[in-house]
């Protein structure tokens, strides 16, 4: 690394004050939430500045506060890198480190909405109800701890109790993850909590507070270090915390802000609508679906990443068959939106080869992400008498993952939350039929009226088995005659 650069510092330009607190400060939100912030405030003002909380770990925050947390943003298209420094962020808070700081801020007048990409996982529900999951670790704590928390709930419960105690208006509660109708999944979860905490206090959020639902998308691949080297050489500087990202985003976003306060969204190409459903549902099935589905077929067909999975002409078919056959029949588009279209230009997002998105970082946490992505469309499928055989293909495929084993007998460093349990099933099942019968009874993935359907089940065994008996390059070819 060039070491005797100068380091990225952040432009002169006066800072705006705190507006936005952004839970879980990953890649993601710098590279699109944040960006989106910054560019309303330069086209229409207003004090919308974020703070930013690692709600883990401390890496961020030292690698941002030498830079006075300032990054860069590199746009990775067709013509080349084109890097952005982006300067909205006023400071970055270490939740563990200090969670009553974090609060404080929570709880300031000036601060009117939270934002929060802490995934999937980090709601601390049940991904197949979307209710609170009460045995959760961090919600035991949280509930016998309040003015410590460690969870996002909890944080946002406390924060909530302090402003009413205050006599301060609730913030607005910005989910900008992939869940389905994120607004409303998280109201129900802070009020789950609230309720065992103070039944006034939930009784106040739910009447005074507000959660819009928001559709977001952009790739942002985890950084690498040759990111970092390639952009210092290009500017002569260095960031130590850029992030890369494609071209193409996305927001849309229920206009239901507490008393209407939020950024100028609209100058800067956010779409505000009434309902966001019909965006979810498409881009979480249509992209993320597929996404999975490429993740865990390409990971065991020894593809690094997904611009090489969709390079391989049978996974290039198979994707558009997803689409064809399996997710567009039985998805409502959102007004206007032609869902052929949408697919192709998806297909070219995920062929951009600058993108080096790894199957792997993807494949993650699976156990949180299948309900959304792929088993409604599997259920839906079902009502409609059609056997999805490409996407009960997808779910083999993360049952094989998730034992722990690829094809040329190497572990697979699986990361979910519930990696033990998965392991343990799988080996716990001496034939692929047992294997499956094992995973389909973990309620928290698949509800009972899917896991019950006896032809779903049968398929699922007979993917399963070709998976092990020829590999899922091979099964993917088979099925797609390509
Ligand atoms: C991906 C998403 O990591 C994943 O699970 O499917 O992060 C995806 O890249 C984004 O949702 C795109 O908007």
């Amino acid at each position: 690394m060039p070491a005797d650069l100068p380091r990225l510092h952040c432009p002169d330009t006066a800072r705006a004050k705190t507006g936005i607190v952004h839970l879980g400060l990953g890649a993601f939100y710098r590279a699109h939430g944040a960006v989106y912030i910054a560019e309303a405030m330069k086209a229409s003002g207003g004090d919308w500045g974020i703070v930013g909380v690692s709600l883990v770990r401390p890496d961020q925050r030292d690698l941002l506060a030498p830079q006075g947390f300032a990054y860069t943003a590199v746009e990775l298209g067709p013509d080349g890198e084109k890097p952005q420094v982006v300067g909205v962020l006023n400071d970055v808070l270490v939740a563990p480190e200090n969670p009553a700081a974090v609060l404080e801020i929570m709880a300031a007048p000036g601060t009117r909405i939270v934002t929060s990409t802490v995934t999937e996982k980090g709601y601390c529900h049940e991904p197949s109800t979307g209710r609170l999951n009460r045995e959760h670790p961090d919600i035991v704590h949280d509930l016998a701890h309040p003015e410590a928390p460690k969870s996002t709930i909890g944080f946002l419960v406390r924060a909530l109790a302090k402003r009413r105690a205050a006599g301060i208006r609730p913030f607005t509660v910005l989910c900008c993850d992939n869940l389905p109708e994120n607004g409303r999944v998280v109201r129900g979860i802070v009020l789950e909590f609230a309720t065992l905490v103070d039944q006034g206090l939930a009784d106040w959020i739910a009447a005074e507070g507000r959660f819009p639902s928001t559709m977001v998308d952009r790739i942002v691949p985890a950084t690498k270090p040759e990111d970092v080297d390639r952009l210092s050489g290009q500017t002569g500087v260095l960031d130590l915390s850029p992030v890369m990202h494609e071209p193409f985003r996305q927001w849309v976003v229920e206009d239901d802000f507490v008393d209407g306060e939020r950024p100028d969204f609209a100058a800067v190409g956010v779409e505000l609508v009434k309902d966001v459903t019909p965006y979810e549902h498409m881009k979480l099935r249509c992209l993320n679906g597929t996404h999975s589905s490429l993740a865990y077929l390409g990971y065991l067909a020894g593809h690094e990443t997904i611009a090489d999975t969709v390079a391989d002409p049978v996974f290039a078919a198979f994707v558009k068959r997803l689409w064809s056959d399996e997710i567009v029949p039985v998805l409502d588009p959102p007004p206007g939106v032609d869902l052929s279209r949408y697919t192709a230009s998806l297909f070219d997002r995920y062929a951009n080869p600058a993108i080096r998105h790894r199957t792997w970082q993807i494949a993650m946490d699976g156990s949180q992400k299948l309900p959304q992505r792929i088993l409604g469309t599997v259920a839906e499928n079902l009502a409609a008498g059609r056997m999805p055989k490409g996407l009960c293909l997808a779910i083999a495929a993360w049952m094989r993952y998730v034992g722990g084993v690829d094809e040329k007998g190497q572990a697979i460093d699986v990361r979910d939350p519930l990696a033990a349990e998965l392991k343990q099933i799988s080996d716990r099942g001496h034939s692929a039929a047992e294997k499956v019968d094992g995973l389909l009874s973990i309620r928290k993935i698949f509800p009972e009226q899917l896991a019950s359907n006896k032809s779903l089940r049968d398929e699922l065994v007979r993917s399963y088995e070709r998976l092990v008996a020829n590999g899922a390059g091979a099964t993917v070819k088979d099925m797609t005659h390509a």
